[in-house]
């Protein structure tokens, strides 16, 4: 979305009972059911009586509120309702009872019968899919719901939520079924909904439109507002003309102003941008950084594939008011995860393997669009936390070039840090999606585990992997989140769609504040100087945010960070390697990793042992859920610091193993717990406050991590993103 700065935060209308506000960014517009099904001749609706002339009043009224709110850059959300093909979804109560009446001459024919359009309110046929006029764009949420409220066995919810959307405006149809039972299932929610009156219609509006609207804001607002179009177009046109200007297609194709954040090359993109512009400008920069640091890429594309890539773009999208989200978004790849007819090394040659098919993720995002630039350098077998065990070389970090990049994901940290592309596909397992972010100054997500497909990977340790993304902003990475998650069956760590509901405070003291939760002093003297003093100096800045500081047990998140490394789970990682391949490999492996897998041998680990450790792990997990606001008097999120100190590679080389468990402190118990986490950069310091030498000079970058409960992702990434805002002057 794109929301500049001059626009104003918080709009308002004029509607009954009282005057409607709401935050431009944390809006959506709803639009029920405008199906073929419910307004075309032949139609379910049609052939249940219903009066068609009357419901297709809204088409036009809902075509401008629409491309108004296009065009002010607010959420859409479509919803469909109809059934899957073999009506599993479909309870008695919908297929029958209206048929069943005495006497039923109107419901001949009922749910999943064949009628004109094809099976009634059946998903994938004609009749289901919205009327042409109000087509969606690729990027708008499409919502099938199986009931005539919108909330019910859908992720709606989440998808509203995961857009940190509080207020609602709703058009569609029918007022008296769909619409309204929407508005009163949001309303129980928290949303703050206003129902558009022109933008409404149903098969009865003589005798009740009108009631079935009086009844929402009834009683001073019993279930929301009601509001006329106009007052909105009112509010809402100037900020189409102000901030796109897209009414009027650029003359000439538009130079690359060099910012490689999602939200400003979808604009730049839309205002006419050829990616075939991105991929010269970048390819010089990744030219120029070869000789910075030769250590970045395992495999890089060749300019020329790449342009063609971006010809291909140019030609298949040829509106570029319809783009897909990830047009042209130029993209890296840890070289763990599978791209079909490429290596994977996980920089372990005798690894490497050529994939017939790709990951999951990496076909999603080139759906999207995506450009992708290369494979990235990672600490061996995804194994570790700093960027000095690859047999490809050593990344430094972008802001000096003796300091550590950061592992296990450190090609891909540095390639977004550095500026040669917009995000980067990643793993976390012990902290690798978040560790190498925080030494390069960007973002780095750990979904909460099972919500983004781990299919195409090759695994570190598979029962705790996660897949990760780095990006340069909170914002970028909630929208690839959003864009990459989803339940997959063939993923077996996979986790279920519908989620624990929780809901949204939309007005009132609630909505501006958040409680938080920190290490206690003991567990923060592993810190450096400057780390310590960054993290209380964050700890203000959060509560200047309205940020309520709140005790919390630290016992769980210690012990289970213990867990990783120092109970049996380090073993997981030897069965995710084929049988014999320590022997078989000892001369080619990196010497740090055969040293930590042969100690991980050495133990003599028992199956006791390993379930000793699961069931801390069940506890610990148990304690760590009542830490968070799953219980009343939970936190919305726990803040560390991302690492406790920034090694330069030469301390890292001189004790590799000890100083690779120091900086996974604070992430370690990320996945053990099944906990959701993003590393956000939080200032910078001087060289010389962590060396103590005077004359270093230079600058390395802070970074602190938001953790929270397993699938409260929405919630702790709002959070992160006003800190962000806060820190950076970004949104
Ligand atoms: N029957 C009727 O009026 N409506 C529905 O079944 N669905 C919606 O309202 N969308």
């Amino acid at each position: 979305m794109s929301v500049t700065k001059d626009k104003p935060s918080i709009l308002s209308i004029d509607a009954k009972p009282y005057v409607f506000s709401f935050p431009l960014r944390h809006t959506a517009l709803l639009v029920i059911d405008m199906q073929r099904d419910f307004l075309l001749p032949k139609g379910f609706g049609e052939i249940q009586g219903g009066n068609l002339q009357a419901v297709q009043a809204s088409i036009a009224p809902t075509k401008k509120l629409i491309e108004a709110c296009r065009g002010a850059g607010i959420t859409i959300v479509h919803t469909r309702e109809g059934h899957v093909p073999d009506l599993s979804d479909c309870p008695s109560s919908k297929l029958v009872r209206q048929a069943a009446a005495p006497n039923n001459t109107q419901h001949k024919l009922v749910i999943g019968d064949k009628g004109e359009l094809g099976r009634l309110l059946t998903r994938g046929e004609y009749g289901h899919d919205i009327v042409d006029e109000l087509k969606p764009l690729p990027g708008e949420v499409v919502i099938d719901k199986p009931g005539k409220g919108s909330f019910w066995n859908t992720t709606i919810l989440h998808q509203l939520k995961a857009r940190a959307i509080t207020h609602l405006i709703v058009s569609g149809v029918t007022t008296e079924c769909c619409f309204a039972t929407t508005i009163r299932e949001a309303n129980d929610r928290g949303f703050e909904c206003c129902g558009i009156e022109e933008a409404t219609s149903g098969y009865n509006d003589a005798n009740f439109k009108k009631c079935s609207l009086d009844m929402i804001h009834w009683s001073q607002g019993l279930f929301g507002f009601i509001s006329t179009l106009q007052p909105l177009l009112d509010v809402l046109t100037p900020l189409y003309n102000a901030s796109t200007g897209a009414d009027t297609p650029p003359q000439t194709p538009r130079d690359f102003d060099g910012d490689l954040t999602i939200s400003s090359l979808q604009k730049a993109y839309k205002d006419g941008l050829s990616p075939v512009t991105l991929v010269e400008t970048i390819y010089n920069k990744i030219e120029t950084y070869q000789k910075v640091d030769p250590a970045v890429w395992i495999h890089l594309e060749t300019k020329e594939n790449v342009l063609e890539a971006a010809r291909a773009l140019d030609a298949k999208y040829l509106d570029r008011k319809a783009l897909p989200p990830l047009f042209g978004i130029p993209f890296s790849v840890k070289d763990s995860i599978d791209i079909a007819g490429l290596p994977t090394t996980t920089a372990c040659p005798p690894l490497a393997h050529v994939p017939s098919t790709s990951a999951v993720v990496y076909d999603k995002v080139i759906a999207e669009g995506a450009l992708f630039i290369g494979k990235t350098n990672l600490d061996q077998l995804a194994t570790g936390l700093t960027g000095c065990r690859s047999p490809y070389g050593i990344t430094h970090s972008v802001y000096h070039k003796d300091y550590i990049s950061g592992g296990s994901s450190s090609g891909n940290a540095v390639s977004v840090g550095a500026k040669l592309v917009s995000f980067s596909l990643a793993t976390d397992t012990a902290g690798s999606g978040r560790v190498p972010p925080g030494f390069n100054g960007v973002v780095g997500y750990k979904p909460t585990r099972g919500t983004i497909s781990f299919r195409g990977v090759t695994p570190a340790c598979l029962s705790l992997d996660c897949i990760a993304l780095t990006t340069n902003t909170v914002s970028d990475a909630r929208m690839l989140w959003q864009l990459l998650e989803g339940y997959d069956p063939m993923d077996p760590y996979s986790k279920p769609a519908i989620v624990f509901e929780r809901h949204v405070n939309s007005i009132g003291p609630q909505a501006k504040t958040f409680k938080f939760g920190i290490p206690p002093p003991e567990a923060l003297t592993v810190c450096s100087f400057p780390a310590r003093r960054m993290f209380n100096e964050t700890i203000s800045k959060l509560q200047k945010l309205g940020g309520v500081l709140t005790p919390i047990d630290w016992t769980p998140f210690k012990k289970a960070g213990e867990l990783l490394y120092d109970g049996t789970f380090v073993s997981e990682r030897l069965a995710s390697l084929p049988d014999n391949f320590l022997e078989k490999n000892r001369s080619v492996l990196h010497p740090v990793i055969l040293e930590l897998m042969d100690a991980v041998v050495a133990r003599q680990s028992t199956a006791v042992q390993v379930y000793r450790d699961l069931q801390a792990k069940a506890l610990y997990t148990r304690q760590a859920e009542q830490v968070f606001s799953y219980s009343a008097t939970g936190i919305d999120v726990l803040v560390v610091p991302t690492a406790p100190t920034h090694w330069t590679i030469e301390e890292v080389l001189a004790d590799p193993i000890k100083k690779n468990s120091y900086l996974g402190e604070f992430t370690h118990c990320g996945n053990v717990l099944d906990l959701c986490a993003a590393a956000v950069p939080a200032g910078t310091y001087p060289v010389s406050e962590l060396s103590g030498n005077k004359n270093d000079t230079g600058e390395l970058p802070f970074s602190i991590t938001f953790l929270s409960g397993s699938k409260l992702d929405a919630e702790m990434l709002e959070i992160a993103r006003r800190f962000e805002e806060s820190v950076m002057g970004t949104s």
